[in-house]
Parts: C-alpha cells; structure tokens; sequence
C-alpha cells in the first residue's frame, strides 16, 4: 500500500494528464499529427484516441474491482483497436475532450474510494493479480510513457524513441504491446 502523500500525488498527477496533452499539442500542424517516426508505434492521432479509448477500458476494470470480489480483467488488442475505431481519421479536438470526460469520469470514481477500497484486487489475464492502487499507477505510467512519446514525436525526437510498440516483443513492462494493455 502506498504511503497517504503518494496517494495524493498520483491524483494529482491523474488529474493533469488532459492539460499535459493539450498543452503538448497546442499548434501541432496536421502533417504532424500523422507523422509516424517509428513503424511500430502510433502517431499523435492514434495516441489521442488510444488514450481516449483505454479511459474506459481503466474505468471498466476499477468499477469491476471495486463492486465484485477478485474479478477477471480483459486485456485488450490496442492495435486491433486502432483499426477497428479508424484511429487514423479521427477528429483531434473531439478525441481530445473525450480523453478529458474519460478522465474526469475515472476521477471521479477514484476520488470517492474508501481508503479500505483501493485494496480491492482483480486478475488481469494478461499481467495477473492488481488491486485498484496498483491499476491507478499503472495508468499514470501509461499516461507518462504517452506523454514522453507525444513530446519526443513533436520535438522531432524519434530517433531517441524506445523501439517498442505494436508488434515489438512483448511480455516486459513497460512496454507497449498488443494485448498487454
Ligand atoms: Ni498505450
């Protein structure tokens, strides 16, 4: 169990992530937002709505912990995902404020926990045993390595980008593989 202050700044942290990726992608050019640096991951397009998406895949699993005893978690393809939401047509603003609704709903949920609550645990199927803190810091650690990614793609950073993505090795965190999330 995390220390109280921990648990303070991993909501705050939580909260902010929107701003962070707004603010990162404030005047980004369209031919930015489908710039793909690295073959195997996504553009600023695709990340936007991966982020979007996986709001509620977060939500669905802490909702799952916190009202049934030791639930099974899905993993889900993000890849597969991608293709089948079109992620590469999508609208940037209403991406965007999707991420921000998903965010403040998970927020929301978050933030009415008992503290006996976020010991609650599931079974992810692919990572295996999680209780709602550790899912929480699993999404702010998510939210981090797709924020450095944002800011690597826009600062034209990618050749120092991980080579880890859709299609990379998968099995290691942190990286992004289908499946995993
Ligand atoms: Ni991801």
């Amino acid at each position: 169990m995390l220390p109280h202050k921990s648990r303070h700044y991993l909501l705050q942290g939580l909260t902010g992530t929107p701003d962070v990726v707004d603010q990162l992608l404030r005047g980004a050019s369209r031919d930015m937002l489908d710039r793909r640096p690295d073959p195997a991951r996504f553009t600023l397009r695709e990340v936007v709505c991966h982020l979007a998406d996986w709001e509620g895949v977060w939500l669905e699993r802490l909702s799952a912990m916190r009202t049934r005893d030791n639930p099974a978690l899905q993993g889900y393809d993000e890849g597969q995902w991608a293709l089948d939401h079109d992620y590469a047509h999508a609208d940037m603003a209403e991406q965007q404020a999707r991420f921000r609704a998903g965010r403040a709903e998970l927020m929301a949920l978050l933030e009415s926990l008992a503290p006996e609550e976020w010991e609650r645990a599931g079974c992810h199927s692919e990572i295996g045993p999680v209780t709602i803190e550790s899912l929480a810091v699993l999404v702010l650690g998510h939210d981090g390595y797709h924020t450095r990614q944002i800011a690597q793609w826009i600062a034209g950073g990618q050749r120092s980008a991980p080579r880890t993505g859709i299609g990379a090795q998968r099995g290691a965190w942190p990286v992004e593989s289908p499946g995993f999330s």
